[in-house]
């Protein structure tokens, strides 16, 4: 489709070719013949960030009313080239200019490494947030921690994951600016003293033990058609003193750096946990170190701009990404009555009147809480600040005569049953103006389970935002040749509105544009098929209904119902293998956390059957296992769009929204899920008869873990599933060591928390009219072509407008 900004022109195409050489030679210092492809990627990407810059320098019209910060522990953005690309239109002036350089722009575009500052759809989602932000002109910051090293690699050996460091800044990173002069002073550990005035005002004072410098390095972020540009500033921890200097001169050469090593741990590696709270004490060093860089930040550029901290509501507003940055509550609190002068209700007005909090799960492993004696040694003044904030919440309470025991304690912001510990999501619920759940049933689940009492207390506090994706990504940049369709179809306006999707609709049953769409699919498989080849060797066919699940390892996920259902079909083929069966490829991916042992071994056990599968000449062109390694953003950029069918299979209630559901139904992949997260909202907008939908409700799950004994008698109740379990315990695919699995099925068979023997049957009779769906070409096509054209409203544009209107109330530029 033609660039929107600037066209490519042979103008344009000179001058981006002349830029990128000068960026080689003068920048880099390398010749063409010397450079290598990761040489010319920093060069395109000087070449654009010049550009963006130029588009910043454009867009800015003074200061804006209201800002938006999105504080975040994670960032998971992947590879930017082509999102800069495409945002400034100038995708075919780089190919053009890249050419008559005789360079490749693909081989360019894959030198660039995914900047993996996440573990999955919690970074995901801010990722994708800060794009649609810069798209639709809300002045927005991000703020956030640049790890050296991001989520870790994953590799197999023998089927078993293995993690080695990511390295994605051994080479330097062109999008970003480092900025030593925005730099902040983060204290930890030491006492609190009190002095009175001679008015007999009492103020603290927090003496740390130990001071860690904030160094702010800001990546832009790029709008759509670059109309915006924001900017994300991800926080470098540095000592304050480079090196003991006395102690380097008496020989202790090591010892005079530990405390820098220390300092520096801060920001090295990114926490590769997902949905469980990591317990350690660097996990909160992390959480606070980005905190209070990013509030002192904020305040400086408010006080300088506005002078008083009292306004800071009217000119800011700050969203708590998870309850990461929840320690925000008492640091606000700190800087403004000790560092800014004003009283405690002041201090609470502002700090209440400005923070909002989102909530991403309610797994209670994955619930924040730390223990108050680790609080009380690393952060002192924030512990006395954290006691009097609940003393207040819970007096209030009493003097509205709500004194029993048991709701007080349900409500305290300390968890007094499990040792002391300070609850993190009460703490944010209690600090902030609006709480949000992302998906409709998250949201409700919030209000009537883990929140009930605290919502009770105010309920207008939680709303509802469902998620979305960035479609500039997730469509246009991962899906070049059903965007030109679309575009050839409906307009060019699609880019810009994809409202405008719904124009598709009625070519859903139009011979010759099912062709076309077919046809776009239809590369993207050949290509994932190549990938799949160059990195496990397996051939799959094209032909095949490519059955898909990729997202991190996780029980309540349920990637092992999926691998369970592959046994029992692998069974089903072998018993009767001259039936009419649906060539599948079941394709997984994703990583497990290093220290989940439940999640290790399902990853094992689907490489184990993918062995013993694909090695059968019985079930060759019926059935296909697939285990890719190192899942990444850029890898499900390649995945996604090959997709025939998307697993979306979470015991319901678990998944709190979800975002490759919708990723996977905008391109065209038919879902198969539980009435789980997003997916209720997914079903609403294609249609039922578009959607494939199985499995026990979220009340249902409840009522069936009530029931004694209720996965042996599912069990019981179904030969096919205890044929498939049978077999999986037997050691057939892990005959070098026959008990490997046993604990997996032991524990399916004895508690099954997440309840795969009950919707066990189910999945499989879903499964089965999937293959009978495949077998009608025409009628598969037109519910793929209504789920791209019903989509639209899952755009994180959507998502951000609903954000701006209903929770910060802040305008679009
Ligand atoms: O909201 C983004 C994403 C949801 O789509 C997923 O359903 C949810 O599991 C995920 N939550 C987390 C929670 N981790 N912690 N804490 O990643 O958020």
């Amino acid at each position: 489709w033609a660039a929107p900004t600037l066209s490519v022109s042979g103008d344009a195409v000179v001058d981006m070719r002349e830029s990128i050489r000068a960026k080689l030679a003068f920048t880099l210092g390398r010749t063409s013949e010397t450079a290598r492809p990761r040489d010319w990627f920093a060069a395109t990407a000087l070449a654009l960030r010049e550009r963006i810059v130029a588009a910043c320098m454009a867009a800015q019209h003074g200061v804006p009313n209201k800002r938006v910060y999105y504080l975040s522990l994670e960032f998971l953005i992947g590879r930017l080239m082509s999102d800069a690309m495409n945002n400034l239109g100038l995708t075919e002036t780089t190919r053009a200019a890249l050419k008559e350089l005789g360079v490749d722009l693909g081989a360019v575009e894959e030198a660039e490494p995914d900047a993996a500052l996440g573990n999955g759809g919690l970074g995901r989602l801010a990722a994708c947030f800060m794009e649609s932000m810069a798209s639709i002109g809300i002045p927005a910051m991000g703020y956030g921690i640049r790890y050296d090293h991001g989520l870790f690699r994953q590799s197999f050996e023998d089927g078993w994951q293995r993690e080695a460091p990511e390295t994605w800044l051994a080479e330097g990173n062109p999008w970003e600016f480092a900025r030593p002069e925005a730099a902040y002073a983060i204290g930890f550990g030491g006492t609190v003293t009190m002095s009175s005035s001679a008015e007999g005002v009492i103020r603290r004072h927090w003496q740390p033990a130990e001071i860690v410098r904030a160094v702010a390095h800001d990546v832009p972020v790029l709008g759509w058609r670059g109309r915006h540009v924001n900017a994300l500033r991800l926080w470098k921890a540095e000592a304050g003193e480079p090196i003991d200097l006395a102690r380097f001169n008496g020989g202790d050469h090591v010892g005079a750096v530990a405390a820098r090593m220390r300092a520096e741990a801060i920001s090295r590696v990114l926490y590769p946990s997902d949905s469980s709270a990591e317990g350690q004490e660097l996990r909160l060093r992390q959480e606070y170190f980005f905190t209070a860089a990013s509030l002192q930040d904020l305040l400086a550029r408010h006080v300088a701009e506005r002078g008083d901290v009292r306004s800071l509501p009217d000119h800011a507003a700050i969203q708590l990404n998870d309850t990461h940055p929840a320690i925000a509550v008492p640091e606000l609190m700190r800087l403004l009555i000790d560092e800014h002068g004003l009283s405690w209700e002041d201090a609470w007005h502002v700090t209440t009147n400005t923070l909002h909090y989102t909530n991403h799960t309610l797994l209670p492993e994955a619930l924040e809480t730390w223990p108050v004696e680790l609080m009380e040694r690393l952060l002192p003044r924030h512990m006395q600040i954290i006691y009097l904030i609940n003393w207040m919440h819970l007096e209030e309470q009493s003097k509205h005569g709500r004194q029993d025991a048991a709701y007080l304690a349900s409500i305290s912001l300390i968890d007094e049953s499990n040792g002391r510990r300070v609850r993190m999501g009460h703490l944010a619920f209690h600090g902030a103006r609006r709480v949000n759940g992302v998906s409709a049933l998250h949201t409700d689940l919030m209000r009537s389970t883990v929140f009930s009492d605290l919502h009770a207390l105010d309920t207008d506090k939680i709303v509802n935002k469902t998620n979305g994706i960035t479609f500039r990504r997730w469509f246009h940049n991962a899906n070049p040749g059903l965007t030109r369709l679309a575009v050839e179809t409906v307009g060019a306006g699609v880019l810009d509105d994809p409202e405008l999707l719904r124009g598709l609709e009625a070519h859903a049953e139009d011979p010759a544009f099912v062709a076309r769409y077919a046809a776009v699919r239809r590369g993207r498989k050949e290509a994932l098929a190549k990938v799949v080849a160059d990195r496990t060797g397996i051939d799959i066919d094209p032909d095949a209904l490519f059955d898909v699940q990729v997202k991190r390892i996780h029980e309540y996920k349920r990637q092992l119902l999926n691998v369970v259902e592959t046994v029992a079909l692998y069974q089903a083929i072998k018993a009767e293998p001259h039936r009419d069966w649906t060539p599948r490829v079941k394709i997984f991916a994703g990583k497990a956390a290093p220290s989940y042992v439940q999640a290790k071994l399902i990853i094992k056990l689907a490489c184990d059957i993918a062995k013993a599968v694909n090695d059968d000449p019985e079930v060759a062109g019926r059935l296909k296992v697939v285990f890719l390694p190192n899942y990444s953003v850029s890898l499900a950029e390649a995945i996604i769009p090959a997709a025939d069918l998307s697993e979306q299979i979470s015991t319901a209630g678990l998944e709190a929204s979800g975002t490759g559901n919708m990723k996977f139904a905008l391109n065209g992949a038919l879902t198969v899920g539980t009435l789980d997260g997003a997916n209720i909202e997914i079903r609403d907008h294609v249609g039922a008869e578009n959607i494939f939908i199985f499995g026990l409700e979220a009340d249902g799950v409840r009522a069936r873990q009530a029931e004694p004994d209720y996965a042996a008698r599912a069990i019981q109740a179904s030969p096919r599933l205890a044929a498939a379990l049978d077999m999986i315990a037997s050691g057939r695919f892990s005959p070098e060591e026959p008990g490997r699995f046993r604990p997996l099925t032991d524990d399916l068979r004895r508690r099954d928390q997440y309840l795969l023997t009950a919707d066990f049957d189910d999945y499989w009779r879903v499964q089965r009219s999937i293959d009978a769906a495949w077998r009608d070409p025409r009628g598969w096509w037109a519910k793929a072509i209504r789920n791209t054209a019903r989509m639209a409203w899952f755009s994180s544009d959507r998502a951000m407008r609903e954000y701006a209107e209903e929770i910060w109330r802040v305008r679009l530029g």
